[in-house]
């Protein structure tokens, strides 16, 4: 990994926005694609984070400055990562959240950028999101996809309560659900009725286009 990438991982970890930023920048002045950046030092950057919190070497505020610099960096990369996308046409609509109960928005923020950059219409609508706004905006957007994240074990049922609610509105056959976030996977996918599970944002892009058949 080039030098950059590894002060970058480090800046997450240190949970330094103002670095993060700096080397962000850096990183695309050295011609490392955007994408690179996210893959091989956020994303990575991040997931060690998570261990040391695992492991009790790191607490919430250790947390919520690593997010800090992961946002500050991806302030940085978004535009870029916009900018390479050549072809503008529409291929879907998607509306998508963190289901209610649930405050982590990086990932969800993450594979909207990418949806976005991939040429789909993005509605993000945020973190903490109530099943049945889920429901309205499908409605008002006339969305063919709906994104849900979910992190924590306690809110991954709200993934489930949102197909239920969709399904209640008459909504379900006209949206494909694909789900994500760390205890998500594809049996419960399945088990809730989602039409798909991502593991990630680029996954996610390749899911939708290969449901919407685009
Ligand atoms: Co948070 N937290 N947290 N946290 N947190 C986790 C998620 C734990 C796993 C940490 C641990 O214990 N190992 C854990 C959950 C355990 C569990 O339920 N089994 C946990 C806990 C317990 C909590 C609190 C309850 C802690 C407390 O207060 N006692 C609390 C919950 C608050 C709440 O939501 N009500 C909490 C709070 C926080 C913050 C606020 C400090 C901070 C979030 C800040 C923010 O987002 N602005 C935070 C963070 C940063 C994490 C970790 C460290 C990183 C999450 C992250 O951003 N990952 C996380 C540990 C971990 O996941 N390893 C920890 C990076 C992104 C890029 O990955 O997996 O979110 P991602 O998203 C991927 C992927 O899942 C997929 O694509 C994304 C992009 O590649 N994907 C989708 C996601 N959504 C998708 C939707 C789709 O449609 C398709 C694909």
């Amino acid at each position: 990994m080039s030098d950059i990438l590894n002060q970058l991982q480090e800046a997450v970890i240190a949970g330094d926005p103002e670095q993060a930023r700096d080397l962000a920048a850096q990183a695309l002045a050295a011609n490392i694609a955007p994408l690179d950046a996210i893959d091989q030092a956020l994303n990575p950057g991040m997931q060690i984070v998570g261990d040391k919190y695992e492991c009790g070497d790191y607490f919430i505020p250790d947390l919520m400055m690593a997010a800090e610099a992961m946002k500050a960096a991806m302030g940085e990369l978004e535009p870029e990562l916009m900018a390479r996308q050549e072809q503008r046409q529409i291929l879907g609509t998607v509306v998508i959240g963190t289901v209610e109960g649930d405050i982590h928005e990086i990932g969800k923020s993450l594979v909207a950028t990418m949806l976005s950059a991939a040429g789909f219409q993005v509605h993000d609508l945020g973190v903490d999101v109530p099943v049945s706004r889920f429901v309205e905006q499908v409605k008002a957007t006339n969305a063919n996809v709906v994104g849900l994240s979910a992190l924590l074990t306690t809110t991954m049922r709200n993934q489930e309560a949102v197909i239920e609610a969709l399904k209640e509105a008459g909504l379900r056959e006209r949206v494909k659900v694909v789900i994500g976030g760390a205890p998500a996977s594809p049996d419960w996918a399945e088990t809730i009725g989602a039409d798909a599970y991502a593991e990630n944002a680029n996954e996610a892009v390749g899911v939708v286009k290969q449901l919407l058949e685009v």
